[in-house]
């Protein structure tokens, strides 16, 4: 059931042991970009992911299975020094380069509820991505943030970061 909360649409989150999650998810097509449709997935996501509390969110968490992710990198007791972003949408992001440095940090995932695990990443990724414009988009993120996006496309892809631990 999808909820309205005044002006906010919180929808559903799909939780661990559904299909959905383990699927790989379909491009956004070219005559999607500029949508209404497009526009209100992403508001949608945005609202359920800050319902959650969550610094990320990925269009499968959602039961839409299209590769649309949000990256919203703050402040939190795990990660105090975590930048405080402008949440990003990226629109069929693609990572064309993980750093050979890794570290290891704790993750959470509001598809896994009540759990979380230390999982080893690439310190910074290079990224490429689409706004909800169309215009490609190339960025270097590090620390939590990149963290946050390997987690969201590992959405993407059909993994879980428990797969990971
Ligand atoms: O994709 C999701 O399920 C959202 C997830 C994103 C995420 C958190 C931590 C590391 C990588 C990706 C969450 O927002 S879980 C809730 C949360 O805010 C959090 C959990 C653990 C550590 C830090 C933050
Ligand atoms: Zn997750």
């Amino acid at each position: 059931m999808i909820e309205k909360k005044s002006e906010m649409t919180i929808l559903p989150v799909a939780q661990r042991g559904e299909n959905i999650l383990t699927l790989k998810a379909v491009p956004v097509a070219a005559n999607e970009f500029n949508s209404e449709w497009l526009t209100q997935l992403s508001a949608a996501m945005f609202d359920t992911m800050s319902e959650r509390n969550g610094v990320g969110i990925a269009a499968p968490q959602v039961y839409i299975s299209k590769r649309v992710i949000i990256v919203a990198s703050r402040s939190n007791p795990r990660y105090p020094d975590a930048p405080e972003m402008d949440p990003i949408v990226m629109v069929n992001p693609e990572i064309l380069e993980f750093s050979v440095s890794t570290c290891l940090g704790e993750e959470g995932c509001l598809s896994v509820p009540n759990e979380r695990a230390m999982v080893e990443r690439a310190e910074m990724v290079r990224v490429r991505y689409f706004t909800l414009q169309g215009d490609e988009v190339e960025s270097a993120y590090r620390g939590f943030p990149a963290r946050i996006v390997q987690h969201e496309i590992d959405h993407l892809d059909g993994v879980l970061f428990v797969d990971r631990r």
